[in-house]
């Protein structure tokens, strides 16, 4: 098998420019902020969301051409054990099925997914974080970077996903393999995932510094930064 490494992997489309640079003006202009909370044990739709039925595809424009056969996720930064896996690796671990909603801070939200895949918490008991690591910077193939805090990366609903409603994840959707972590905005779900790096100081990902928010939990609206 070639041994294609991360950097030779193609990318099909140009960055969005006008689309990243609305995004922003939405951040400077707190568009969908109603000021409100919402109880995730007493509603199902965060403040400001309105449900959709299909599932919409946002991403830079840039989509790379990861395959099962050139894929590779490594894990590495402030752990015992980095990791370097391949698609028969990753298969070869336990697979789990979740349920979860998501959250678009675009402000659209679509219930019940159906995901599978191997879970974060399955993957840090792998790699045994150390004791200083605290936050996790997710690297993607098309460039995209998003960075969360260990815990958040580590909640019992968050997983590497490979496929949803019973069929493997398509490339738009960030496949072969992407993050999914429910419980917060999905820009922080890396598509097309190939490096966990944890890290002890955080570090803020590519909408983390264009305006939005670091922590992105939906329930508290927080959907940009100051
Ligand atoms: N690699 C990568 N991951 C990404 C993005 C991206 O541009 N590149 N966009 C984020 C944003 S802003 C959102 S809303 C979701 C969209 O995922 P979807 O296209 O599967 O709905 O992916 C997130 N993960
Ligand atoms: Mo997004």
């Amino acid at each position: 098998m070639a041994d294609e490494t991360e950097d030779e992997i193609g990318k099909d489309g140009t960055i969005r420019e006008k689309l990243v640079a609305t995004k922003e003006t939405w951040a400077r202009e707190g568009r969908g902020l109603t000021g409100t909370t919402a109880d995730p044990a007493r509603d199902r739709l965060p403040p400001g969301q309105r449900l959709v039925e299909d599932w919409p595809v946002l991403d830079l424009g840039i989509v790379p051409r990861v395959t099962t056969e050139n894929w590779t996720l490594t894990v590495d930064g402030l752990v015992e054990n980095p990791i370097a896996w391949r698609w028969e690796d990753f298969q070869a671990q336990p697979q789990k099925r979740f349920v979860s909603d998501i959250h678009c801070v675009t402000t659209w939200s679509r219930y019940d997914n159906h995901w599978e895949g191997v879970s974060t918490r399955h993957l840090l008991a792998i790699v045994k974080p150390k004791a200083d690591a605290r936050f996790v910077v997710c690297h993607s193939s098309d460039g995209y970077t998003t960075n969360l805090p260990l815990d958040a990366f580590a909640e019992e609903d968050a997983l590497l996903a490979t496929r949803w409603e019973g069929q493997p994840i398509s490339r738009d959707h960030g496949g072969p393999v992407r993050v999914v972590v429910p419980k917060l905005y999905f820009w922080k779900s890396a598509k097309w995932v190939k490096r966990l790096e944890l890290v002890a100081e955080d570090r803020r990902g590519y909408w983390e510094v264009r305006g939005y928010h670091n922590e992105a939990d939906p329930w508290k609206e927080e959907r940009y930064s100051e």
